[in-house]
């Protein structure tokens, strides 16, 4: 259940009430897509780097290490060792970007294994069967995420087939939720707008979907190479369209600046493999900027990643120390660089919240957005 609590024009301060605990949000979604966060990043880490919600995909899953075998274990919360709420995506999209030989249909996708080949099929029914197999807190409907610049022909019937996709999602975890069986019998749903970047499609189906009372809603098909600027005039225009009671998730975005603008035109949950995956290269995310440990200017640096950072990295390790791991091919060097980045993610999280709260979201933003253009002193 969600709580709107406080809003500052558009910007929106919550609270969403899960069977595995509370989210305060906005929130930002830490990514581990295989039920572990890459980087030598444990489950008890994520506690200590502030996560409140980890999320997992489909279709990874699936395939690997199947989630028949996840179910036998107990489910993903007892696989990986993490009682918190874990949101999984529906492969919808994964299929599309990793798959290779693709066939969409009405029924759903049929594709080929990007680990060994071997044929697939995924519709709503399967996607909605595996996720309640791996018993995750939110699981998403099945979508077609459309590959931008699209025409407008193929985007209208794109979005039509995924509303009957969000019907048959429905319908699906209703049935999977009422089974004897089933692990997380209060499995969420949260369902996706699509419609690429044209106003009207977006309008005419976030108003479809949300007539259907759904736990959350998503918005899909941006961050896929259209410019910054087109994604902000989707938000725009989609977010009023969208219920207020309920919480919206703006689905694999993004940088930091991307939250501040997005938070500000309503957005409540966001991922993003960004921090994970900039650290795992020793591209850090600092209060003036992002910067890169490999550079030879912090060879003798004795400063940690981020003044003032109270993360596990910061708190005991200088950019000399870890840019010498880098070069020695060290894992502690990718390790101790992506909790300093989820760290970084989670606490801006946590500081948008307190600004909200206190009114002063906008002044934040400015601020935040002239600091880490400020680069290194
Ligand atoms: N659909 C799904 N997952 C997603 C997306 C989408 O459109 C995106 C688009 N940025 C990221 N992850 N199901
Ligand atoms: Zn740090």
């Amino acid at each position: 259940m969600y709580t709107l609590l406080k809003k500052e024009k558009r910007a929106r301060r919550g609270r969403f009430e899960t069977p595995h605990g509370t989210i305060e949000t906005p929130v930002f979604m830490n990514v581990g897509t295989l039920g572990v966060i890459k980087g030598a990043v444990s489950s008890m880490d994520l506690k200590e780097i502030g996560c409140q919600v980890e999320l997992s995909n489909t279709y990874h899953l699936h395939l690997r290490p199947g989630d028949k075998l996840v179910n036998k274990m107990g489910g993903l919360h007892r696989f990986m060792n993490w009682d918190g709420p874990i949101l999984t995506d529906s492969g919808g999209f994964q299929v599309f970007s990793l798959a290779k030989i693709r066939k969409i249909k009405e029924e759903g996708v049929y594709f080929s294994s990007h680990i060994d080949g071997s044929r697939i099929f995924m519709g709503p029914e399967e996607s909605m069967r595996i996720q309640s197999h791996l018993g995750s807190t939110i699981a998403m409907a099945f979508d077609e995420c459309i590959e931008l610049p699209a025409e407008r022909e193929y985007v209208e019937r794109s979005v039509e087939r995924t509303t009957r996709w969000l019907v048959r999602s429905k319908n699906e975890i209703d049935r999977l939720n009422a089974q004897e069986n089933t692990i997380n019998k209060k499995q969420m749903l949260f369902g996706i707008n699509q419609g690429g970047t044209y106003e009207d499609i977006r309008i005419r189906h976030a108003k479809e979907i949300a007539k259907m009372d759904l736990d959350g809603y998503a918005i899909g098909g941006l961050a896929v190479g259209e410019t910054h600027e087109e994604m902000y005039r989707t938000l725009d225009a989609v977010v009023p369209h969208l219920p207020e009671d309920k919480p919206i998730y703006l689905m694999g975005v993004g940088t930091p600046e991307n939250i501040l603008e997005s938070v500000e035109r309503g957005v409540d949950f966001f991922d993003c493999v960004l921090p994970a995956r900039n650290g795992r290269h020793g591209h850090v995310f600092t209060a003036r900027g992002k910067i890169n440990l490999n550079n030879k200017r912090f060879e003798m640096d004795e400063k940690p990643i981020d003044e003032g950072c109270q993360c596990p990295a910061c708190r005991h390790y200088t950019r000399g120390y870890i840019r010498h791991l880098f070069k020695a091919k060290e894992m502690l060097a990718l390790r101790l660089c992506v909790l300093h980045n989820l760290y970084f993610y989670n606490k801006l999280m946590e500081d948008i919240r307190r600004a909200i709260d206190e009114d002063r979201f906008h002044e934040f933003k400015a601020q935040k957005l002239a600091d880490w253009s400020r680069g290194q002193e």
